[in-house]
């Protein structure tokens, strides 16, 4: 019987991380950033980058544009030193920058214009469909890796760096969330290979899954209930979608990490194509996600609102009142699905 090497790196993941290792200079400080409301493969691969680098004798600070979320506290420990608070002054005095999971520097957020300016070396780490504006020049990129941590798992095995508990835990958590706990279309064989080996290397999956998603405030319950109250659904065109108000996060006590996966319901719906979540920030903007199932592009759907991410999870930042871009974006979704008769 012939066994595939799915943790075998082909060969241009390979050069990519050659590439960048030629940055990786003793000494050099560095800050490590990811993007607004980091999620678990930003702040996996950052907890993880931050103590491989450190193998390499780099100290680095993780400076993000939104605050470190709460739920993934239990990665940073001592190694991964938080200097979020202090904005784009953390970002003097550093000998690199390395940016995760952000295809778009837009994405920074405040940070965007100081890093814009920026003259140290700059890399990007990142698994997103590529944009005209990255963050970095040295840029390793690779859309089959599930999570921006398979790449940061690879470029550890490439330079033969130690894969610590610590490390191993902040790699499973990337890549546990950014498949959706395994079941997303972005799950391959090598994603399991990886997690194997993580597990091999001291992760407890019970663990993990109890602290990333058996861990909520019961306010996250709540709001799910309020939102899920929401919900749209267009059977005959196959979309479905929820809408959140500005305030509510405040109301029950919550941060908008607590908002994750919660599109997930309206793509749960028997029929859905095409899932929409309608988050009102309060000032004028509402921010879209969009999931699809099947051969549904909603990379390309977002683009057309200056958003976009994945082929089936993507994002979008669109000026208007919730119900005005709820409308809007609804009705563009059914003509998109080839789906706008009269009835739609
Ligand atoms: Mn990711």
């Amino acid at each position: 019987m012939q066994r595939t090497d799915y943790l075998r790196i082909s060969p241009e993941r390979k050069a990519g991380i050659q590439r960048l290792a030629a940055e990786l200079v003793a000494g050099r400080r560095v800050a490590l950033s990811t993007h607004m409301n980091a999620d678990g493969d930003g702040c996996g691969s950052e907890s993880a980058l931050a103590r491989l680098l450190a193998q390499r004798g780099m100290p680095s600070r993780i400076v993000n544009p939104t605050p470190w979320p709460g739920l993934f506290d239990f990665l940073l420990g001592d190694a991964a030193v938080d200097d979020t608070a202090r904005g784009s002054a953390a970002l003097a005095g550093i000998d690199l920058l390395l940016v995760v999971d952000i295809s778009d520097v837009k994405r920074l957020g405040n940070l965007t214009e100081s890093v814009r300016r920026l003259t140290i070396p700059k890399i990007v780490i990142d698994h997103h469909i590529a944009s005209d504006d990255p963050a970095g020049d040295i840029v390793l990129t690779d859309t089959t890796a599930c999570a921006t941590g398979e790449l940061v798992y690879d470029l550890a095995c490439e330079l033969e760096l130690e894969i610590t508990p610590e490390i191993a835990r902040s790699l499973y958590a990337a890549i546990l969330t950014d498949t959706g706990g395994f079941r997303y279309s972005n799950t391959t064989p090598r994603s399991h290979a990886i997690a194997a080996d993580l597990l091999s290397h001291g992760v407890d999956p019970e663990e993990m899954y109890q602290r990333v998603y058996a861990s909520a405030p019961a306010g996250r319950v709540r709001l799910l209930a309020e939102v899920l109250s929401s919900l749209g659904v267009d059977e005959r065109c196959g979309v479905a979608w929820l809408t959140m108000g500005a305030g509510s996060l405040e109301r029950h006590g919550v941060r908008s990490e607590d908002l994750d996966g919660i599109v997930e319901h309206a793509r749960s719906i028997s029929g859905t194509r095409l899932a929409l979540f309608f988050r009102d920030l309060g000032y004028g903007k509402v921010k879209i996600s969009f999931r699809s199932t099947g051969d549904v592009d909603v990379n390309r759907f977002a683009r057309g609102f200056g958003g976009g991410g994945h082929v089936k999870a993507s994002g979008a930042l669109v000026a208007g009142t919730l119900d005005e871009v709820r409308d809007r974006v609804v009705s563009e979704a059914k003509r998109f699905l080839g789906c706008s008769g009269a009835a739609g």
